[in-house]
């Protein structure tokens, strides 16, 4: 252990399998070597910027086992909203400040590929300061297949339409085994990579989620993070590596067992030790808890995504994000935790030292 524990303090790369051992380390020493990382990149800086989540449908082609926001038989409420609606959404989020839309669908066989794309190019008619963050690889995937495209097709109309960047969403577990039991037919891992590849190839950002606490085990998500961080090699074209936490209400997983705090931020920890070329781990409050992505601050995240005002997907898992932060509230939470909130933009450019 102890050369582990020097190689990662002398700023070395661990391979697969010293990844993997590092979860037999015990919680502080994890804490203090992911801590003095985020310290020697951000000092005290903690990020987050005002945002805005939108989810426009929710009725889904594909099944995913852990997933309690597409219609189903556990949750029978189908919605697809009109592009005015999502514009009235936009126009009233700009109007309290809010500089990124997170637009994130379900797999919709009924809409057309318009109504995905057109809405970016009319958000951006209206509104041409918003941040356009849109369409997971999972939705690129679909759309492609779907509408007999390529990846580059797809890509090529997100560029025309407005598209600034792609979120992190849809990467789940890359182990195959894994994946094929919680989402089979959904995007492959190998595609993932592929279309945030071709991304990256145009010049944009991106990045990189991982859910994990339900079946997978821990070699899974070193597995995971490996493969992030050899694209990231490639490409450079990552900016945050943010873990999901698994919420397990109404969904078909049906898992048991509670992830428990200290593994959050052993894995927290670790992904800042092991993604040494990501710029940024996000601490998803969303998913981690408030109170727990506030820890994470000292276990190695620097970011902690933002004020969101409303989220489906997490929340009709059980999240307690249905409606958001306040500002406000948000700004003091990080500063009484002891750290310093730095609003940014969607590109990790900083806007303001609050
Ligand atoms: O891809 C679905 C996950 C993701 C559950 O890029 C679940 O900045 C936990 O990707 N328990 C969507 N997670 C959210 C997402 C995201 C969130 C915040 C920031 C960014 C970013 C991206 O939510 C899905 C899926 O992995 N998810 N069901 C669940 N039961």
């Amino acid at each position: 252990m102890k050369s582990i524990i020097d190689k990662v303090a002398s700023g070395q790369r661990l391979t697969y399998e010293e990844g993997v051992r590092l979860y037999d380390l015990d919680l502080f020493t994890l804490g203090k070597l992911a801590n003095d990382i985020r310290t020697r990149m951000w000092g005290k800086k903690s990020f987050f910027n005002i945002n805005r989540h939108i989810n426009p449908t929710n009725v889904c082609k594909d099944i995913c086992k852990f997933c309690a926001f597409s219609a189903s038989r556990k949750n029978p409420n189908q919605y697809t909203m009109t592009h005015e609606e999502i514009l009235e959404i936009v126009e009233e989020a700009q109007g309290r400040g809010v500089k990124e839309v997170h637009i994130v669908s379900a797999h919709n066989p009924h809409t057309g590929l318009e109504w995905y794309m057109e809405v970016f190019a009319k958000i951006k008619a209206r509104f041409p300061q918003m941040h356009v963050k849109a369409l997971t690889a999972a939705e690129i995937n679909f759309l492609a297949e779907e509408y007999g495209k390529s990846y580059e097709e797809i890509i090529d109309m997100m560029v025309e339409h407005g598209v600034d960047s792609m979120p992190g969403g849809g990467a789940e577990i890359f182990d195959e085994k894994v994946r094929d039991y919680i989402c089979k037919g959904k995007v492959t891992s190998d595609q993932w990579l592929e279309i945030h590849r071709l991304w990256h190839e145009r010049g944009r950002h991106s990045n990189a989620t991982m859910l994990f606490g339900h079946v997978e085990e821990k070699h899974h998500r070193i597995d995971h993070m490996i493969r992030l961080r050899e694209l990231q090699d490639e490409t450079g074209g990552f900016n945050t590596f943010i873990p999901l936490v698994y919420q397990r209400e109404n969904n078909f997983l049906n898992v048991k067992k509670f992830l428990s705090s200290q593994e959050i931020l052993k894995t927290m920890a670790i992904s800042r030790i092991m993604l040494d070329n990501f710029p940024h781990i996000k601490a998803y409050w969303v998913t981690s808890t408030v109170n727990l992505a506030l820890v994470s601050q000292e276990y190695g995240a620097d970011d902690l995504d933002g004020t969101i005002e409303r989220e489906s997907i997490n929340s009709a898992a059980g999240a307690k994000s249905a409606h958001g932060m306040p500002l406000e509230e948000f700004v003091a939470l990080i500063k009484n935790s002891g750290f310093q909130p730095v609003e940014r933009d969607s590109l990790y450019h900083e806007l303001k030292v609050w």
